[in-house]
This record gives C-alpha cells, structure tokens and sequence, in this order.
C-alpha cells in the first residue's frame, strides 16, 4: 500500500519524508552519501553516478582531492532532474564520541554548498545509515534535527525533502518528525 507523505512546516520551510529513489528527484540540488575518497561505490552513490552518467565523477575528479569525513562538496548533476549534486561524507558508524558530530556536520555542511549555489529545494537520503552502520533510530533524529534548526538561520531553503529507499528506515523518521 502506498505510504501518505508525511511533513512539517517549520517557519517559512517545509520538511518532507517521502519514500522513492532519490534519483529521480526534482528538487534544485540532490544530496549524495559518499565516501572520503569520492570514488563512487554502492548504495545510494552507486545510483546516483549511474543515473547521472559519467561527467558527475569527472568533474569530482578534476575539481577535489577526496572529502572529509563531516564535508561535503558540489558537482553537476549530469544527465539527472536536479541541477547540483552535493556529495557529503557521513561517518563510518563506529560508537565513538564523534560520530553524532560528524552526521551533524555533514548535513549542515551540505546545507551551506546549497544556499551558497541557491539551491531552494534540496533532496537527501539517509547519510550513514547503509553500508556505514549508524543506528537507525539515532541517525533520522540527528538528521531532521539538523535541518530543522538550519530552516530557522536560513529560512531561504524552501523546502527538504528525505527520499527514503525502505519501509524500515521511512519508519525512524517518521518517528523522529514527531519528536522534533
Ligand atoms: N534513493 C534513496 N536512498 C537510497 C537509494 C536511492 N536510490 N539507494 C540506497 N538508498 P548507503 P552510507 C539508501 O549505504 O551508509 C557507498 O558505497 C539506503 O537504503 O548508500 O552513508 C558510498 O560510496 C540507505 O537507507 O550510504 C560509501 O562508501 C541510505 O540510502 C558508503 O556506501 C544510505 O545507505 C556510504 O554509506
């Protein structure tokens, strides 16, 4: 059965979880949960270099040395819907102290490439929460908490959008929406 979406106005923005593949989205920039090197890989980085074609790793090539673990960095969006694509880097979940911090980080600082380009609507899948391991539950809440206080420095983003790829994972944040 399809799932209603589910969202929340916060000020003049919107946050909205919605089950699909990021891929397809619309919104002015798509984010990406990359890795340090920048070097493609599966999840969710693999679809989004397959679907936007070649010249997304090539201008990842010329323009970066790799990403930092809480970074993100911008390119083209090649052959898919959205303009930009901001490549950010979440922790390798690992129950360290800084692991909140970093998820922290590579939201805000995805955030900051968008409104630095002018990028008003913004698509992002679940950082960390595949092949990294970051606890669901905990991952969803840092996520729309992080977006939720970016809306009230920076109420030009009109609106993010969580494309969520499962049942399971659509399940934690919706849970974490009603709690923020
Ligand atoms: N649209 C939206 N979400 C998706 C899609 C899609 N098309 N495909 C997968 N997901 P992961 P990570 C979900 O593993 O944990 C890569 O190899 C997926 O179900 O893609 O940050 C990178 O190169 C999960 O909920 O990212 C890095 O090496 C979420 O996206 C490493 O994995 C994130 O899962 C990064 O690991």
């Amino acid at each position: 059965m399809p799932r209603l979406p589910a969202a929340k106005s916060i000020g003049s923005s919107k946050l909205e979880l919605v089950l699909g593949d990021i891929t397809k989205e619309t919104t002015d920039a798509i984010a990406n949960a990359a890795n340090s090197s920048l070097a493609g890989g599966g999840g969710v980085d693999g679809a989004i270099h397959r679907a936007g074609g070649p010249t997304i790793m090539e201008e990842l090539r010329g323009r970066y040395h790799g990403c930092p673990t809480g970074q993100a960095v911008i390119s083209g969006a090649g052959k898919l819907k959205a303009k930009y694509v901001i490549h950010a880097v979440g922790p390798r979940y690992a129950g360290r102290q800084q692991d909140a911090g970093l998820l922290t980080a590579a939201y805000q600082n995805s955030l900051e490439l968008a409104v630095k380009h002018k990028a008003k609507t913004i698509a992002f899948p679940s950082i960390s929460t595949g092949v990294y391991g970051y606890p669901l539950e905990e991952a969803a809440l840092i996520a729309l908490q992080t977006v939720r206080d970016y809306f009230l420095k920076h109420p030009e983003i009109e609106l993010v959008r969580f494309v969520i790829f499962d049942e399971l994972t659509y399940a934690a944040y919706q849970k974490a929406l009603e709690k923020i």
